[in-house]
């Protein structure tokens, strides 16, 4: 056994630094990559691992301390290494600190060298504590977003830690050339945001100032795109309404809590951070999980309602039966797990089936699929479906709700957008077809179809998942006669639609061979009774057998 000092490793800078959290205290069993402190700079928070094993002897720092490279942190003692006393700073190894993008003081945006006007500027990756590439795993902001100086744009992830790009400026986000799965480097160009009050074009090249609060106020007085306040999140992997949330106020912490958040589906934004600057410590992220758990029990009686309590399936060792090989899920499929876990557990779901007589649809449907296609619309089944259920959306308005509060309201929605499921090489992912109720159904083929196809081929941006009221999971291009699909919470309904087939159908005289499509519709029976499902199934059914009636 020997004790040796753990000191303040290379951390990009030579002027001091805070100690913002100490993660460790004496008595602490550590290993190798532990969080023992965070720093803070005005650039960045820094996560400092441990570069061993042992147990923690001693703190030698306190929060609010000023540390540099080679100040000692604590005294740690290793087993199973030689006696001797405790080691040289620079013979212990270098840990790597884990860097985040600090929130809480971004760079300054430019002044205005006129106040009224209005300046296109560049937004690129800053400085990110490491020279070799990073991947987007989010992107948080959309082209069109108001945004404050702070808010996130894009989240980066190594396998060391996750980090927020804030916007240095406040102002509208114009132009975003970068997508979820790109890779960067510091200097890489994110997109351009228009600042009012930046210099204009003329002066542009002027040096820019530190704003004034009065500038910043003005700007961010714009309005934002607010949280959706359901209770339950979606289910699918609809990642970018989880975005909307986590890019409505400002979170302060580090990378661990973050990519503990992360882990647990803590969305940060609704913590309460109780250390310095109201910054989120792991402790606060445990008291809100506890606290959530305690709520789900005091609402439901039971504290299995919320996933608690209920026994875990075993883990079974698969390889005495044969071969097997252990791999991670991809994000996508993980994010589409949990969502759809929460979204099993949290609503109670019916489904309803149905049958819609799309004879005459697909007749008519086929009868101008030439036409459409010169027109750049590929006219599948799909936009009839969307059509049809923003049709029925309108006709039955407690379709189109959330559950608000702790359960006990309804957000009725005044807007109708259709998302549905696209299956892609890396999971499910839903779009989002805003205000279907408006467009014509050769509008909604061509911008279904370039939905999927962005979707598939990794190129959809923040927005186009965003916002759904209702989702439709087709399944028909591939089969089945019926299924029971997972609502897309917070929405309250979703359609499985399955594959048409020819049937005979009593006239009331005789038998004729109809085309008749399966429908499935999952509702949330807290928002939703079982008789507005079946008048809103059969509505569907009449729209679809009947092309006149959507066309009026
Ligand atoms: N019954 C019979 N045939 C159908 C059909 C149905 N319900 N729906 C589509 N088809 C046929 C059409 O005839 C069409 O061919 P033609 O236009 O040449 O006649 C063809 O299938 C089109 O299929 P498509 O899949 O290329 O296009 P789409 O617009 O029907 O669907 C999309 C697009 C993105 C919804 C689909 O590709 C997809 O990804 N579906 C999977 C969704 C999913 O995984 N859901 C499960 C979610 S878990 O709840």
């Amino acid at each position: 056994m020997s004790n040796e000092i753990i000191k303040v490793p290379d951390i990009g800078s030579s002027d001091e630094v805070e100690v913002i959290e100490i993660s460790v205290k004496a008595g602490d069993r550590i290993e190798e990559e532990t969080t023992l402190i965070v720093l803070e700079s005005d650039k960045a928070s820094m996560d400092i691992p441990s570069p061993m094993a042992g147990v923690v002897t001693k703190v030698l720092v306190s929060e609010g301390d000023k540390v540099k490279e080679g100040s000692p942190i604590l005294e740690v003692e290793v087993e199973g290494a030689d006696s001797a006393p405790a080691t040289e700073p620079e013979a212990a190894a270098e840990p790597e600190p884990v860097i985040a993008m600090a929130e809480s003081e971004p760079e300054p945006a430019p002044a205005a060298e006129a106040p009224a006007s209005v300046g296109r500027e560049e937004i690129r990756v800053p400085d990110i504590g490491s020279s070799e590439a990073v991947e987007i795993v989010e992107v948080a902001a959309s082209v069109g977003d108001e945004l404050a100086v702070e808010d996130a744009l894009i989240t980066l992830e190594t396998d060391k830690a996750s980090m927020d790009v804030p916007s240095p400026y406040a102002g509208k986000l114009v132009e975003l050339v970068v997508k979820e799965g790109d890779k960067v480097v510091e200097g890489d160009l994110i997109g351009y945001i228009e600042v009012v009050g930046a210099a204009a074009p003329a002066t542009e090249a002027q040096p820019a100032k530190a704003a004034s609060p009065s500038q910043a106020e003005i700007v961010s007085a714009a309005p934002t795109p607010s949280a959706p306040s359901a209770s339950a999140p979606a289910p699918l992997a609809n990642k970018a309404d989880t975005q909307v949330s986590a890019t409505s106020g400002k979170v302060h912490a580090g990378p661990a809590v973050r990519m503990l958040a992360r882990e647990l589906g803590v969305d940060l934004t609704q913590v309460v951070g109780s250390g310095p600057k109201n910054r989120i410590v792991k402790e606060d992220l445990q008291n809100f999980v506890k606290q959530v758990m305690q709520q789900t029990k005091a609402t439901s009686g039971t504290v299995a309602a919320g996933g608690a309590g209920i026994p875990p399936i075993p883990l079974q060792d698969f390889s005495q039966f044969g071969k097997v090989e252990e791999k991670p899920m991809g994000r996508l499929l993980k994010a589409g797990a949990v969502n759809l876990h929460r979204s099993w557990l949290n609503v109670p779901h019916v489904t309803q089936f149905d049958e819609a007589d799309i004879t005459d649809l697909e007749e008519f449907r086929k009868s101008v699929k030439a036409e459409a296609e010169k027109q750049g619309a590929r006219l599948t089944p799909l936009p009839f479906m969307i059509k049809a259920c923003a049709l029925a959306l309108k006709a039955f308005p407690q379709f189109n709700v959330s559950l608000g509060g702790a359960g006990d309201t309804l957000i009725w929605k005044e807007y109708i957008n259709i998302g549905f499921a696209v299956d892609t090489p890396d999971g499910l992912l839903v779009v989002v077809v805003k205000d279907a109720d408006k467009k014509s159904v050769y509008e909604l083929a061509r911008e279904s179809s370039d939905l999927a196809a962005r979707a598939q081929n990794k190129q959809l941006k923040g927005d186009d998942m965003k916002g759904g009221c209702f989702t439709i999971s087709s399944l028909g291009s591939i089969g089945g006669t019926a299924f029971t699909p997972i609502v897309n919470a917070p929405e309250v309904a979703i359609l499985g639609v399955s594959k048409a087939s020819m049937k005979p159908v009593w006239d009331g005289k005789a038998f004729l061979p109809r085309l008749m499509l399966p429908l499935s519709l999952s509702y949330d029976h807290r928002a939703i009774n079982g008789a507005d499902a079946a008048r809103f199934t059969a509505y569907l059914a009449q729209q679809l057998s009947d092309i006149r009636k959507m066309l009026l």
